[in-house]
């Protein structure tokens, strides 16, 4: 089985911006650079023969590129929050992707959770008590102002996601062009 997701990989430049940002914030687990990306679909453990359905299906999208921006902060997990996040604003063509995108992996056999799609780049997760809200929260308010880009979304990746002890290692598996 694989632990597999596809996602939009961001430019150098606007990871080192977003990792300048985690760098202002108390975070007990900072996502590293390198596995910043846009998750478009989480697929989970997925056998081997549905992944590669999967990837003929993802091959098969045809959709243009577009621009996409980073905007202010975020966290999930309501009252108990597990992660913050850089948000992304409003984007009609990143939500054409997405959908697009999970429904030719259901449409392959992936069980891709229906949740609504928030579009975010995740800059750490925590477990409960382990982040000082508060500190965090007054933190988060200092950088509220913080955006990056827009800058050219011109494809997505398929990652396996390989679980360690020091946080997860992200492999690029395919790249899927956008026209
Ligand atoms: O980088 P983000 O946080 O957007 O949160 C996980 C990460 O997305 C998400 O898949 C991406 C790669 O690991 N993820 C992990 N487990 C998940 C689950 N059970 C999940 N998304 C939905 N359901």
């Amino acid at each position: 089985m694989i632990r597999a997701f596809a996602a939009i990989p961001l430019p150098d430049t606007v990871r080192a911006q977003l990792s300048a940002l985690s760098l202002m914030l108390p975070l007990p687990r900072p996502v590293p650079p390198e596995n910043m990306h846009v998750t478009l679909a989480f697929l989970g453990e997925v056998g081997e023969p549905v992944l590669e359905d999967i990837h003929i299906s993802w091959e098969a999208i045809r959709l243009p590129g577009f621009t996409l921006s980073v905007k202010g902060l975020g966290l999930f997990g309501g009252d108990r929050p597990r992660s913050v996040h850089a948000a992304i604003p409003p984007n009609p063509a990143l939500d054409r992707l997405q959908a697009k995108v999970a429904s030719a992996a259901r449409f392959a056999g992936g069980d891709v959770p229906g949740r609504k799609f928030v579009p975010h780049v995740t800059l750490g997760r925590f477990r409960p008590g382990e982040a000082d809200m508060m500190r965090l929260e007054h933190a988060m308010l200092n950088v509220a102002g913080f955006s990056a880009g827009p800058f050219e979304v011109t494809g997505f990746s398929l990652y396996r996601s390989h679980l360690g002890q020091r946080g997860p290692l992200y492999e690029e598996l395919a790249e899927y062009p956008l026209s």
